[in-house]
Formats: C-alpha cells, structure tokens, sequence
C-alpha cells in the first residue's frame, strides 16, 4: 500500500486569522509583481475567510497589526502539532513557536503567544540560533516535512524534529537551498521564488490527504518515493501551495491544469483569487494556522 493512502485526514474545527494591514506593501517580497492593491488584498483575504468558514471552521479573528506588515502571513509564527481524537484535533495539540528567519518578523510571534495560550495550555518555541518559518513545515499525517531555507536553518529544523520526536511524530528535512532551473521557466506565474529557487518548502509542496501536491523541481526527491504525488506543472507552480481543508481543497485561482488533476481525483476544489497576496510571495497555507 502506497503510505499516504494508510493516512487519515485530520478534521479542523478552528483557524486564527489576522487580515493585512494598511502598510502590507511594505512587508518582503521577491515576487516582481508590483505593489498590492490594499483594497483588493482585503477583499481576497475576506473571500478566503469565507472559503475556510464554508468548510466549517469557526474563525478567530485578530486584528491587523501595521507593526508587522508581513503579520497577516501567520502560519509563520507557530506550528501545530496535533493530536486526534475521532479524527479530530485535540486540546492535547502541541505547540512550536517559530523563531522566523527574517528579523523584520519576530516580533510577530509575542501576539500569537498570548492568543494560542488561550487554546493550548503547552507551548515551547525554537530558540537562537535555530530560525524556522511556519511556511516550511508541511504536515502529512503524524509525518513532518521541514524545509531546510533561506529562513529556515539547520539549527531550526533539528530543534523542530527533536520536539516532533518527544510528541511521537517523524520527520524529515528537505533542503530547498539552491532549487534551480525555476526564474528560467518561461511563462511561470510562479511567486514565493527567490533567486535560488522557492521561499518555503511549502511553496512548492501541499499535503491533500491521499497525495502529496509537488512542484516538478522536488517531485523526484527520495523524500517523497513513498507517496502518491499530483505533479504541479512549471507554468502552474504557485499553484502548488494549496490546503487540504476538511472535506475541500483550496486552491488558488487561475491554474487550471492543477485544479482539473485534483477534480479528477475526487478532491473538492474552492479557487480563490490570490493575486495580491502572491505580489507579497503568500499563498493559501500562510493565511491561516489551522487546528
Ligand atoms: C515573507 O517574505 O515573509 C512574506 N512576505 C511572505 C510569507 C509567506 N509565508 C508563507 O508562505 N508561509
């Protein structure tokens, strides 16, 4: 039997969200797509508020903090690491603060401290000199993929997989450094890449249930033998970064190729227009911290 198929689906009940702030422009980014349009990366964040509500979570809203232009991005500051229950996460989940590898966000992390300790009494967090970002750790059943990146270190990851050992869960590091062969893809409506390659492994790698979404450049990594993968095209990489969400898949609009395979394989798709929140190098994982 293929491993991912023996994985079962975990059921979410909760997503904390924080919407852009007014200075959301000012926040990093090494897509070459312009500036935001705020207005419109309002309503997009809205519309996927509304997909994950549609899928049954009850939202915990934060504010927008103009402190941290890049704060909308949570998934960033902490990683989830959940305990079933029937299928469903349990107070017993655990918690990892990150220590983002970009200095600009670490302050992000104090406010989403206050607002898990009100969900999850254990939390333990990633220390100095480890760096690690949310958008580099792709669960997949009581397995972990962690992105080795430019924000997360080697430290980062191993600290993560120590704590991911003590909770009964595997891991394994995928080193993204260097992907290369990507800015030279003609025609790719591809964000989330660096000079080297993608920002976060989660960039170029989803977890659906039954398979595994993987961008062309990792889909041969030794990594992943053991699992059915949906191939995500060159021309179709952003699409890569979608979220198994209970019984539907969100997907960002306008890749076609991407959304039909995952169709044809019985996932229900909701497509959601990203593109002012691509110009800022997020996608549909980074938007939330699901639980
Ligand atoms: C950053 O560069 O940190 C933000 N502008 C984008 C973060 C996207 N996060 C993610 O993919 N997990």
């Amino acid at each position: 039997m293929r491993l991912a198929a023996a994985i079962s689906t975990l059921m979410f009940t909760r997503a904390i969200v924080r919407p852009p702030a007014p200075n959301f422009a000012e926040g990093l980014t090494t897509a070459k797509l312009g500036a935001p349009n705020y207005q419109r990366a309002l309503k997009q964040h809205q519309d996927y508020c509304a997909a994950l509500e549609q899928c049954g979570l009850a939202l915990i809203r934060l504010a927008a903090d103009s402190r941290y232009p890049d704060s909308t991005f949570v998934e960033d500051t902490a990683i989830l690491v959940a305990h079933q229950v029937d299928g469903r996460s349990h107070p017993l989940t655990q918690v990892v603060l990150t220590r983002p590898g970009a200095p600009s966000r670490r302050g992000e992390v104090e406010s989403m401290r206050s607002v898990l300790a009100n969900f999850f009494p254990a939390r333990v967090e990633i220390h100095s000199p480890g760096t690690l970002d949310g958008g580099d750790v792709c669960a997949a059943g009581n397995h972990f993929f962690i992105g080795i990146s430019e924000r997360t270190n080697e430290a980062g990851a191993r600290q993560l997989a120590d704590l991911l050992a003590q909770f009964d869960h595997t891991s394994s590091f995928v080193d993204i450094r260097g992907l290369s062969g990507m800015e030279s893809v003609p025609g790719t409506k591809a964000t989330g890449l660096t000079s080297q390659g993608i920002l976060h492994l989660k960039s170029g790698l989803s977890y659906l249930g039954d398979h595994l979404g993987v961008i062309e450049a990792l889909a041969n990594r030794p990594e992943f033998a053991n699992y059915d993968l949906v191939r995500v095209n060159d021309e179709e990489m952003h699409a890569a970064n979608c979220i198994r969400v209970n019984d539907h898949v969100l997907v960002a609009a306008g890749y076609p190729v991407f959304e039909g395979e995952l169709r044809e394989l019985g996932y229900q798709t909701i497509a959601l227009e990203m593109t002012e929140l691509q110009k800022m190098d997020g996608g549909l994982s980074c938007l939330s911290l699901r639980f």
